[in-house]
């Protein structure tokens, strides 16, 4: 085979070997061995971006991939690169790969399986003896869940846009821990590993992940083709008010900052009913009550709105909704409480293009055959991804594999093995074939 004029054929034939080399149970293996990093007694796992359990396991995933051959690289924001070199190392690598941090009570397969099942692509092309005109790269993105430090998405948005960098190095966790300072303790951690610059040119991207969804399960269809990903934007209110006696203060000469956040909240909640056709999705997940006192009238409440549509006009909408909700609000007791709200993070819906997508149908759909399914369902995905963020740097496309009863961001999260093969087999395919493109 000539290396530097791949045919038609000789990349189709190299993405079947490719898919056909990858072993279950050495991905079963690899996924267990990165989930014993901050595995819970309930089975979930709890890994949060830059914290010591965290850094440990990046320690681990270099070594594993160091014993696949690979180069290892890091960037500014601590993304990790897993590099297996191609042919043509003049040429813009192809980028799978995905996050390896969790939610405070996370799963298993939440990010960590894109990074394991890119790593497995690479056993299998190394047991297959293949090599790929292009050099193939699998990341560990930094901070993907916006969980500990916000926003999400921090590694995968500031490698293609590294300006970004400097205001996020000033967010700050629960505990007053700045991302900058995290940061550099993490790139301390691995003097071993060279740094690489940021915005690189990537030839594509495929990011493997589970849906968190019910779509796939109910479908009965192991494998999905996402054809974008739905809106999203983050705020946060503060609703203040004057800490005073639980039990000396009248009930009309309070300045209850949580008789505030309890109005508003439930006005968003009756405006997210009335809005239940369009699929906007609201969550007012992070609570914050100061003194957070059992006798004393809190003085301020912040929470947090996570709103998403695949519709932006939806959003848009909304938008305008919870500033009606807080006049209204601010109205109840005009002279006492002020509530402010502070946009964290917005990104537009993603669209996948479409050649990108037929290649993983193709992947996807010889993977399937050989379990006697016909061909993979096309979904539009409600979480977000870093993949929403490479879209815009280079062609990208998603896979997902199903979540049983749609659970994640859950102890409870699982996909079975057979599932969890056909993704990576699915991946191996698609990013073969992009590697010899
Ligand atoms: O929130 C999300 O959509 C992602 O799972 N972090
Ligand atoms: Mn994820
Ligand atoms: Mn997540």
């Amino acid at each position: 085979m000539n290396s530097l004029s791949f045919t038609e054929t000789d990349a189709t034939e190299s993405a079947a070997r490719a898919q056909d080399h990858v072993d279950d149970t050495r991905l079963q293996r690899a996924i267990a061995d990165l989930a014993a990093f901050g595995a819970r007694d309930d089975g979930g796992v709890s890994r949060q971006t830059l914290t010591a359990i965290d850094l440990e396991a990046r320690r681990h995933l270099i070594e594993h991939a160091r014993a696949l051959g690979c180069e290892v690289g890091i960037d500014a924001c601590a993304n990790l690169f897993f590099r297996r070199a191609g042919l043509d190392d003049t040429l813009p690598p192809v980028l799978t790969g995905s996050h390896a941090d969790t939610q405070p009570v996370g799963g298993k397969l939440d990010g960590a399986y894109g990074v394991m099942a890119g790593l497995e692509v690479i056993a299998a092309l190394n047991d297959a003896g293949l090599r790929t005109r292009r050099a193939i790269e699998v990341v560990a993105w930094t901070n993907e869940e916006g969980s500990r430090f916000g926003p999400g998405c921090m590694g995968s948005s500031a490698f293609v846009e590294p300006a970004r960098l400097t205001a996020f190095r000033t967010a700050t966790d629960g505990d007053g821990v700045r991302f900058g300072d995290a940061l550099d303790a993490a790139l301390a951690a691995v003097p071993d590993v060279p740094q690489l610059p940021m915005a690189r040119a990537m030839a594509s991207c495929v990011e493997l992940h589970i849906e968190q969804g019910p779509v796939l399960e109910r479908a009965n269809v192991p494998l999905g083709v996402v054809t974008g990903i739905q809106s999203v934007r983050w705020f946060r209110v503060t609703c203040m008010g004057q800490m005073a006696h639980a039990g000396t203060t009248p009930m009309d000469e309070r300045a209850d900052a949580m008789a505030s956040a309890v109005a508003l909240a439930q006005r968003l909640y009756a405006y997210a009913a009335a809005e239940a056709a369009t699929q906007l999705r609201l969550t007012l997940g992070r609570w914050l009550v100061a003194p957070n006192s059992v006798n004393t009238i809190p003085g301020s409440v912040t929470f947090t709105i996570d709103a998403r549509c695949v519709d932006e006009a939806v959003l848009d909408r909304f938008e305008l909704a919870l500033q009606t909700a807080i006049a209204d609000v601010r109205g109840l007791r005009a002279t006492r409480n002020d509530i402010t709200v502070e946009s964290l993070f917005r990104q537009a819906p993603t669209h996948f293009p479409a050649d990108m997508r037929a290649l993983v149908e193709t992947g996807c759909t010889r993977a399937l055959r050989q379990v006697g399914h016909d061909q993979p369902v096309r979904l539009t995905s409600g979480a977000f991804h870093d993949a929403m963020y490479l879209a815009g740097h280079c062609p990208t496309a998603m896979i997902f594999v199903p979540s049983r009863g749609g659970i994640s961001h859950n102890a409870a999260e699982y996909t079975d093995a057979p599932a969890l093969l056909l993704g990576a087999q699915a991946l191996a395919y698609t990013v073969t074939a992009l590697a010899n493109g």
